[in-house]
């Protein structure tokens, strides 16, 4: 029967790739098809018509812990019966208001043993927010909260918590269970005010009907009849959580990746909610609500002034209906198993918002230098003479790039950590000679193993296979055919792959590994995933750990490579395509499947920026399109606009023609091989957005709403962006035969980045802007300093002594600043203060660099400044020679004029970047 259903899957699958460009919707469930989207969206309007609350606040229950600050108490759900009694259930509720304007709630179950069967744990799965938070994360509600109650408590009263330095107040309203909270005395959010709270508590099919509530209805409590998922034991029966969370006066939302969809999250009313369920979607479908690889559930609502977030630290299958409603965003979110365990956030700015996100789930980690360099990927570069032919005609076209990659059929069979013998006889080798001129190499390891060699008889032996409902090792079908999963949940299976890697990568120093397929995809599973009911570590279903899967695997292989390099203390590289909340300490991802086509390439944009929003910066698309072949047009718009990604990664598909940036035509490929060097000369301003990123969380694509909270004009614009906050507004082009686009500035100056020819913006507003092939349209906004590399080399790592190259562009007020932040881009000695980071600033006629930190290795600050450029808005050049001092050196120059008058340059100033240093005009 298995064998029967995943030839049939592999037979759409085969179809697919070669047939049509388009995703098989059939495979996926609509929410009418899941049992329990399907039940709490009719139980939300039923609610809304009896206008009932069936849960509610017990107020004998409640206690104030002092010590811990924490409100304890119990919801309890009232459950009328035919006889006219009562079933009460209660289920405990904790409140916590945390230091920095934020709060957190759960509510859980306590659920009778006796009913639940082993090896399954009969407690509700509560561990998601130990996966997602870093570390280190405090959680500690903040002290001497003030709460206001009334002489005696009961049903119909509400309680008042305040946080002590009065940024938060919440009206806890016993009767039911609403919270309105209030941000700087503002009511910026209401929790449970349609009442859509539900919690579908643990009952037998016997006595089913008896523990519904009027506006519940029935329909696939104990079966699944999705044409896959029939199979589903579903062992608890119902047991989703759902709540509805309003965002007064917001009407726009962002954020809960990853879907191929706009910035602004649309409304879902005549639609299916969005899901967040982690699945293989090649060639998803754009401008739309469906699941795809990853899941972050955080939700950012923002107006001028004020911004809040919403956390649903809940991973399993996961709907949320969005409606925008007379200037209220009203939210509703619907969990198939776990707890309700949320975390709210207020601030005065969404970046701020996004800031205190990461500060709890971690910011990324800084990556390689190498990795913020040019990716060149295929499936598949066949053997050692491939790969290294590739590398030898990137030089020859001088085309840097840092890493070559290996998909699928390295291996031998589809046997990970093995290597193709006849293909790559000697992996060690090639290595070495990549890494002659500090080049990198990545290859692909999915969590699925093939039966039948030693890796997957290991993990046999081990007991650290993902077991079926039975308890019996799961077998399914993926690329090698029969395999079995490795449970990344357990300690012992994160021990078991860390010997697994470090042994692959023994011997190597540049060597790294991407983790593909880890939703898990799995061939013969229903929706091409797990089946919801096998059993992890610790007895837990799949139901309720789901969307954490991925994030287990990556996150061990990067533990397990950061082991394998120790002795070199050296930064892994991991790309995952499955990701949760948490990813973006130990990963980068991309966007999985898409297509050679323009949508593809426009949509790219909005999905990158809604990741780095919601705490991930760390992701690109594969350019120019995975299945399909591209243009030419499509592809030299593809790299203009991949550029800007975070993770800048050509990729294609097997099936298509090759198209390695120097196998293009001599016109294509120069603008392409420009554009990559482009990336490159930048490379100083990306790694320091990326240093301010894994300081802060600030997104390296950084969305113009983001820069420019306080307009409202900016809050839907997706197709134009800042990189980090160097003050670079890019627009990319991603219309076909475009010849001017329209482009929207800020209120300002900026500056055309190619000619620095500029104007100025008195009020914000759209530009025309012509275009050519050649053209991206890249500007600066006046008031920042740019700080870049300008030689041409091989990769990151031969740029390390190369000078810089400043570039100013003045504001109105004929100031600037900027930051660059350097470290040997490579090791974690950044971590023992081995870094350096300048601040350039131009004020009052004088430009000056200020050391914020110096490093322990000064070489790091001994490369010189080959140049400052300074462009001028209304040309005003110095009159007379400029003085140029540093330490004991003094010196007086004269500026060279662009013939245009749009700068002028100071040539060989021969500064060190390392020191500080003062030009006065
Ligand atoms: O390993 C092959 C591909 C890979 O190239 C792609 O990037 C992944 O998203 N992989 C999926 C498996 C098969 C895709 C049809």
């Amino acid at each position: 029967m298995l064998f029967i259903r995943s030839t049939l899957v592999l037979l759409v699958l085969a179809f697919n790739l070669q047939c049509s460009w388009a995703f098989s919707d059939y495979l996926l469930k609509t929410c009418a098809q899941s049992g329990f989207c399907h039940r709490n969206r009719q139980y939300a309007s039923n609610i809304q018509e009896s206008k009932r609350s069936p849960y509610s606040i017990d107020p004998s229950h409640l206690i104030f812990n002092d010590p811990l600050h924490t409100l304890r108490g119990t919801v309890v759900k009232r459950i009328p019966q035919e006889n006219g009694s009562e079933q009460v259930i209660e289920l405990p509720f904790t409140l916590d208001l945390l230091e920095g304007s934020k709060a957190h709630f759960t509510i859980d179950e306590l659920r009778d043993p006796v009913n639940v069967k082993e090896p399954l744990n009969t407690r509700r799965y509560n561990e998601t927010l130990s996966w997602a938070l870093h570390e280190s994360a405090n959680l500690f509600p903040t002290p001497n909260v003030k709460v206001t109650k009334p002489k005696s408590l009961s049903r119909d009263k509400q309680l008042i918590l305040k946080s002590e330095d009065k940024s938060i107040k919440m009206k806890l309203h016993l009767k039911t269970f609403k919270i309105e909270v209030f941000y700087m005395e503002d009511l910026v959010m209401t929790i449970n005010d349609r009442m859509l709270l539900n919690l579908e508590h643990l009952r037998k099919p016997e006595n089913n009907a008896e523990n519904k509530l009027p506006e519940e209805i029935i329909f696939n409590d104990f079966h699944d009849d999705f044409q896959y998922s029939r199979e589903d034991t579903i062992p608890f029966g119902p047991e989703s959580v759902a709540l509805d969370l309003t965002f007064n006066g917001m009407e726009n939302v962002y954020g809960i990746p990853e879907h191929a969809d706009s910035l602004r999250l649309k409304d879902t009313t005549d639609s299916d909610p969005y899901r967040l369920f982690n699945v293989d979607v090649f060639e998803y479908n754009t401008d739309s609500k469906m699941p795809m690889y990853g899941a972050i559930p955080l939700m950012i609502g923002t107006r001028p002034g004020v911004s809040a977030g919403v956390f649903w630290a809940n991973a399993a299958d996961t709907w949320i209906d969005i409606k925008y409603d007379e200037s209220n965003t009203k939210t509703h979110w619907i969990s198939e198993a776990g707890i309700i365990d949320v975390i709210i956030f207020f601030a005065e700015t969404p970046l701020e918002i996004t800031k205190a996100y990461t500060n709890l789930t971690g910011t990324p980690s800084l990556p390689l230098l190498s990795a913020v360099g040019y990716h060149q990927c295929r499936w598949n570069y066949n053997d050692e003479r491939d790969v290294l032919t590739v590398d030898y005609e990137m030089d020859k076209a001088e085309i840097p790039y840092d890493f070559i990659w290996l998909d699928l059929e390295y291996t031998e069979d589809k046997k990970y950590f093995t290597w193709k013998p006849e293909a790559f006889p000697n992996p060690q080798k090639m290595l070495k000679k990549l890494w002659k001129v500090g080049r990198n190499m990545v290859t692909l390891i999915d969590p699925h193993i093939k039966v039948g060699y030693d890796i997957s008889e290991t993990i046999e032996r081990s007991g650290t296979a993902v077991k079926n409902s039975i308890n019996e090792i799961y077998h399914g079908h993926c690329w090698p055919g029969e395999s079995i999963w490795i449970d990344s949940f357990s300690r012992k299976a994160q021990g078991v792959w860390g010997k697994f890697v470090s042994k692959f990568v023994k011997n190597a120093n540049n060597l790294f590994i991407w983790n593909d397929m880890n939703e898990p995809s799995i061939f013969s599973g229903p929706e091409t995933t797990a089946p919801k009911d096998l059993l992890h570590d610790g007895g837990y279903e799949e139901r309720s750990v789901h969307n954490l899967y991925g994030l287990t695997l990556h996150e061990t292989t990067y533990n397990s490579l950061k082991q394998g390099y120790a002795k070199e203390n050296k930064r892994p590289f991991v790309l995952t395509r499955a990701f949760f909340a948490g990813s973006q300490r130990s990963a980068a991802t991309w966007t999985g499947d898409n297509v050679a086509n323009w949508d593809y390439l426009k949509i790219s944009i909005p999905m990158c920026l809604t990741n780095n929003i919601a705490g991930f910066p760390f992701i690109g698309a594969d350019i120019a399109g995975f299945s399909g072949n591209p243009s030419d047009e499509l592809l030299v718009r593809w790299y203009q606009t991949g550029m800007w990604y975070p993770f800048f990664r050509a990729h294609a598909h097997i099936d298509t023609l090759r198209r390695e940036p120097y196998l293009l035509k001599e016109s294509v490929k120069s603008i392409v091989r420009d554009v990559i060097r482009l990336r490159y000369a930048l490379l100083p301003t990306f790694y320091t957005a990326f240093h301010d990123a894994s300081v802060s969380g600030v997104p390296v694509m950084n969305p113009i709403f983001y820069e420019k909270p306080t307009l409202e004009e900016t809050y839907r614009i997706d197709d134009e962006f800042y990189l980090g906050r160097s003050g670079l507004l890019v627009k990319p082009v991603t219309e076909e035969g475009c010849m001017s686009t329209q482009v929207f500035f800020p209120p300002g100056i900026f500056y055309d980045y190619f000619t620095l020819q500029s104007f100025s913006m008195e009020k914000s507003g759209y530009r025309d802007v012509d275009v050519s092939e050649e053209t991206l349209p890249l500007f600066i906004e006046g008031g920042h300093i740019i700080v870049r590399k300008d030689r041409y080399r091989r990769s990151a790592r031969l740029m390390a002594r190369d000078p810089f190259t400043l570039l100013i562009a003045p504001n109105a007020t004929q100031e600037a600043s900027g930051n660059l932040y350097v470290d040997d881009g490579e090791t974690y000695s950044y971590q023992e203060g081995n870094y350096l980071d300048v601040l350039f600033t131009l004020k009052d006629g004088i430009l000056e660099s200020s050391i914020s930190h110096y490093p322990a290795d000064r070489s790091l600050g001994s490369n010189l400044i080959e140049d400052i450029i300074i462009a001028t808005p209304n040309f005003q050049k110095p009159s007379g020679t400029i003085l140029i001092q540093q330490g004991d050196m003094r010196k007086e120059v004269n500026v060279q004029v662009d013939p245009y008058h749009r700068y002028f340059k100071i040539p060989n100033p021969l500064l060190e970047i390392g020191k500080p240093w003062t030009i006065l005009f």
